[in-house]
């Protein structure tokens, strides 16, 4: 036999590895696949809902996978460069490999086997976290530029035993009924208990806007014009946050809101026991109310103070824009109001309004018509109007007005460091 060999042949390295090696290989992916799921609790927030833990059970499922893939991937690459690699002299080409039906036959049919069960295991957790449940409690929210505002609906039968409907002022029950003799309540809070299923039904009253509660694991997109619902448990006492998922503004990033739940249980709630957790009235309803309980239940007749209070509530965005060492606002789009009392007659004679009232309250029911100087028209326009957007009604505008006027130089010098 007298063949020239003209390439030099590479070293025979065995293609199909051992039995004990691909048992090694295995068991070290498996294991990393699981270390993988060891940081879930780490980059996760606390999972403080029945709907929450179902979607983490999905989410450890696909995690777990998509970590068996990386691993896979770059265990081969590792063993790859380590096995094959050229041998000092080699100066060869690897064999030549032209397909293989069967290889490919298996990398198509396991990643469509997996897509499928993903499929058809979101599709049931998509299902099972939105069963309507017994004894829920239905809350309302409205996502408006940028706020969240939860309203309350129950019956009078419903109060606290502790409470009598009838022994509160009658201006506070007008308040607090609509003409069918229900209670409403608005409060900047979601409040609910531990246990106790909600209905979150939504509605927009400007633009689009998204429910995100991270905790509950629950989001929804809020559509102006449609109301859409979200579902959730509590399994965890606690203030968790609710985000705004939808760029809706340049004050999206502040659009956050605050869920509250108590530990009484839902149980509790429906049998009405769960008021032991409230030991007066004040308690209760202050829930409900916080941080506006006190401008509802207790007004306050200078209207300066009503101004103060709606404006420290956060009703309106104002501070997200303005200055003002009173209420420590520290917005910086538009002029600082600091002292505005003092300047408002200036400005009037300037922005050709008859007074500091009628100058007040042009520039925030029509700030484009006279702009501050060095400043462009970016103030929202505050509306008289319930079906306008950036509704204000003019009690509470005349009551913020009265509160500007007397943002004087001379009132913080003598409020001093006293207030706040
Ligand atoms: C998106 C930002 C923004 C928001 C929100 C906003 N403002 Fe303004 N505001 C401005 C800008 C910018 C100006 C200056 C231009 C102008 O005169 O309209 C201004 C001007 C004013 C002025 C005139 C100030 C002066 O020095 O003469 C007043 C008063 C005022 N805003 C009050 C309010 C109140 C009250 C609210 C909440 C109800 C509010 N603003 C909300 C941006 C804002
Ligand atoms: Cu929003």
């Amino acid at each position: 036999m007298s063949s020239i060999n003209l390439t030099p042949q590479r070293s025979e390295t065995k293609l199909v590895p051992s039995l004990s090696f691909i048992i090694v290989f295995v068991v070290v992916m498996v294991a990393g696949a699981f270390a993988f799921l060891s940081f879930m609790p780490l980059i996760l927030p606390p999972e403080a809902s029945t709907q929450a833990q179902e979607v983490d059970r999905i989410f450890g499922f696909m995690l777990f996978i998509g970590a068996l893939v990386f691993m896979l991937v770059q265990g081969l690459l590792v063993v790859s460069v380590v096995r094959w690699r050229a041998r000092p002299g080699d100066r060869g080409d690897g064999p030549p490999i032209h397909g293989n039906t069967t290889l490919e036959a298996v990398w198509t049919a396991i990643p469509a086997v997996i897509v499928t069960v993903i499929a058809i295991y979101s599709f049931t957790v998509w299902q099972n976290t939105r069963v309507i449940a017994f004894g829920e409690q239905s809350v309302g929210a409205i996502g408006a530029r940028y706020a969240w505002t939860f309203n309350y609906t129950i019956s009078q039968d419903d109060l606290p035993a502790g409470i009598d409907f009838n022994a509160l002022k009658p201006e506070i029950q007008a308040d607090l009924t609509d003409e069918d003799g229900v209670i409403t309540f608005s409060a900047t809070k979601l409040y609910t208990w531990v246990g106790q299923p909600v209905v979150v039904r939504m509605d927009a009253a400007d633009v689009n806007h998204a429910f995100w509660i991270p905790a509950m694991r629950v989001k929804q997109d809020v559509l102006a014009g449609r109301t859409t619902e979200i579902r959730f448990t509590p399994t965890m006492a606690g203030s968790f946050r609710v985000v705004c998922a939808e760029l809706c503004g340049a004050g999206h990033g502040n659009m956050a809101g605050e869920l509250v739940t108590d530990p009484a249980t839902g149980e509790q709630y429906l049998t009405g026991a769960w008021v032991i957790v409230y030991e007066t009235e004040e308690e209760y309803l202050s829930q409900f109310f916080e941080p506006t309980a006190t401008t509802n239940l207790l007004p306050p007749d200078d209207p300066v103070l009503v101004g103060r209070q709606i404006l420290a509530s956060g009703k309106y965005p104002c501070n997200t824009c303005h200055v003002l060492a009173d209420l420590n606002w520290v917005g910086v789009v538009g002029p600082s109001l600091n002292g505005i009392g003092d300047r408002a007659d200036e400005r009037a004679a300037a922005g050709g309004d008859a007074d500091a009232t009628a100058y007040l309250i042009h520039s925030i029911r029509h700030p484009g018509d006279w702009l501050v100087p060095g400043f462009g028209n970016l103030m929202p326009q505050f509306n008289a109007d319930s079906d306008q957007t950036n509704y204000m009604p003019d009690s509470d505008l005349n009551a913020i007005v009265a509160y500007l006027l007397a943002q004087t130089a001379a009132a913080q010098a003598s409020a001093g460091s006293t207030t706040n």
